[in-house]
């Protein structure tokens, strides 16, 4: 489509494109020829040639090098630069935007909203940049002053997922910058395209800086790139987001060698409507989050609690606004819903409804293949038991299961019954209700909400879950401090040496 090609065109992307950058571009990476489909048509957009090996380890010796000399530049000098990127972002929001809509099949205003989390991100990483405050802790000793101080780590390993392509990246890199980390970037192998545009605008914004080497991208075929990265003990911390299986195995290899791992793995996401709620913005709040992206966020809602007394009419509306969602081209103005990401992922939509059958679910309403190329499907609305074993696994499709209860505390019980912790919310007008939800005996989850969606949260908060979804967080509030390391400082001032702990130890 002319459209595209013309933001391609202005991002940079060409037919065959190098997935390796370190410093500068690699022409002919030694690793296998990756092809991006657009998931609307199934059609190839361009290519790209993956990382070998040794342009694997070129580029960690790359990153090792400018970590040197970020490492000993002020905090908020680095946040300069990323006030740069984030400058230049704002430039290319809207094609960017539209490569995200390209290469994933979101619509075009999460397309845009994507980038738009990479702009908070710098935004809110320059602020950052002048506050990575130490504590100072009274000493017990005469004479001593005690506290503590932030140190950067090393280059950090990020890989990413295909459903927030650039999002997640932003996250990440944006505060190992300013912390004092180089990045070596390996995204999903399904969005190959809009990491080498993201590139492409970061080296317009470092262009001559003297720090063009402070993102590496390092584009794998598969999971290869990954899996070097968790090995690797030159990279002290391996930020990961993806599956619970990914997670497992890069968790255990990271662990292995005693790294940092931060991981974002799946979710399982639940939402209570209580008999109180307010029953209109429910609706259009569970199907934003349900059906909304296709259904593959990692807090996509997968699991809605219903009160039995507002059951029945609910289910009923939910249906009604199920049907009216449009599916189609996402980039079309009215579409609400694009494609899955590939054929595999359409299978296995199939596969969960199959087994949902077979494990006495009702689909309520959607979940057929639609008749035309590329990878669309109806949401699935599915009638289920919470001991239906398909219940507690994340399909990555939108496939919402629903299920009744009758007490707050029954439901709270059905909500935490899983192995994932990422995102949850309860829909009530009841103070009593939602202070239960959010308290110690409520949510097991990372994010917890009131009156809104389990999807769609604010860069400002720390992100992440707990149970099988890793427990890592990422973005807002204190998660910078994942990207340092902390150093506790006892500085003696006096002339005597009194131990702590009241320990005597005289020599003379
Ligand atoms: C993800 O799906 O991996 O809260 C991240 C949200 C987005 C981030 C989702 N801000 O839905």
């Amino acid at each position: 489509m002319a459209v595209f090609h013309d933001v391609l065109q202005r991002l940079g992307i060409e037919e065959v494109n190098s997935g390796v950058y370190r410093g500068e571009w690699v022409e002919q990476p030694g690793g296998g020829e990756l092809v991006s489909i657009d998931p609307s048509t199934g059609e190839p957009i361009a290519r790209v040639l993956t990382a070998s090996r040794d342009d694997y380890d070129s580029s960690v010796e790359r990153a090792q090098a400018a970590f040197e000399r970020w490492r000993v530049t002020p905090p908020p000098v680095r946040g300069e630069f990323v006030r740069r990127i984030g400058l230049a972002l704002r430039e290319h929001k809207r094609d960017l935007g539209r490569l995200v809509t390209l290469e994933v099949g979101k619509i075009a205003s999460e397309g845009e909203g994507e980038v738009q989390e990479m702009i908070d991100m710098c935004d809110f990483a320059v602020g950052l940049s002048r506050q990575l405050y130490g504590l100072t802790i009274a000493s017990e000793r005469p004479r001593h002053r005690m506290f503590e101080q932030w140190h950067p780590l090393g280059p950090v390993g990020v890989i990413t997922a295909f459903n927030f392509p650039v999002a997640v990246w932003s996250w990440n890199a944006a505060l190992a910058a300013v912390c004092g980390d180089p990045c070596l970037w390996k995204p999903a192998p399904q969005a190959p395209l809009t990491a080498v545009a993201v590139q492409h605008i970061v080296n317009c914004a470092l262009a001559g800086s003297g720090w063009e080497d402070l993102f590496g991208l390092c584009i794998s075929e598969g999971a290869t790139v990954g899996q070097w990265m968790a090995a690797d003990r030159r990279l002290p911390l391996v930020s990961a987001t993806g599956s619970c299986g990914m997670g497992r195995s890069v968790g255990a290899a990271v662990s292995g060698r005693l790294g940092r791992a931060l991981l974002e793995l799946g979710g399982n996401n639940g939402v209570i409507v209580s008999e109180t709620a307010d029953l209109d913005l429910a609706l259009r709040a569970v199907v934003f989050a349900a059906a909304g992206t296709a259904g593959q966020r990692c807090t996509t809602l997968r699991r809605l609690i219903l009160q039995h007394s507002i059951a029945a009419e609910f289910v009923e509306r939910l249906i009604a606004a199920y049907k009216s969602i449009r599916i189609g081209d996402p980039w079309e103005a009215g579409v609400l819903m694009g494609p899955l990401i590939d054929e595999r992922s359409i299978v296995g939509m199939l596969q969960a409804l199959d087994t949902i059958r077979d494990q006495d679910g009702e689909v309520l309403y959607g979940g057929r293949r639609i008749d035309r190329p590329g990878y669309f499907v109806e949401p699935a609305i599915v009638r289920a038991r919470p001991d239906m074993p398909i219940v507690g696994c994340e399909t990555f499709a939108p496939i919402l299961y629903v299920m009744e209860c009758d007490t707050l505390e029954e439901a709270i019980a059905m909500h935490n019954a899983v192995d994932q912790g990422l995102s949850s919310a309860i829909f009530t007008d009841s103070v009593r209700e939602a202070e239960r939800f959010l308290s110690p005996e409520g949510s097991d989850c990372g994010i917890a909400n009131v009156n809104i969606g389990t999807s769609g949260a604010e860069i400002g908060g720390a992100f992440g879950g707990e149970k099988d979804t890793g427990g890592g967080r990422e973005a807002g509030s204190d998660a910078w401090t994942a990207y340092l390391r902390r150093q506790t400082c006892t500085i003696n001032y006096g002339h005597d040496l009194p131990l702590a702990q009241g320990v005597e130890f005289d020599v003379s």
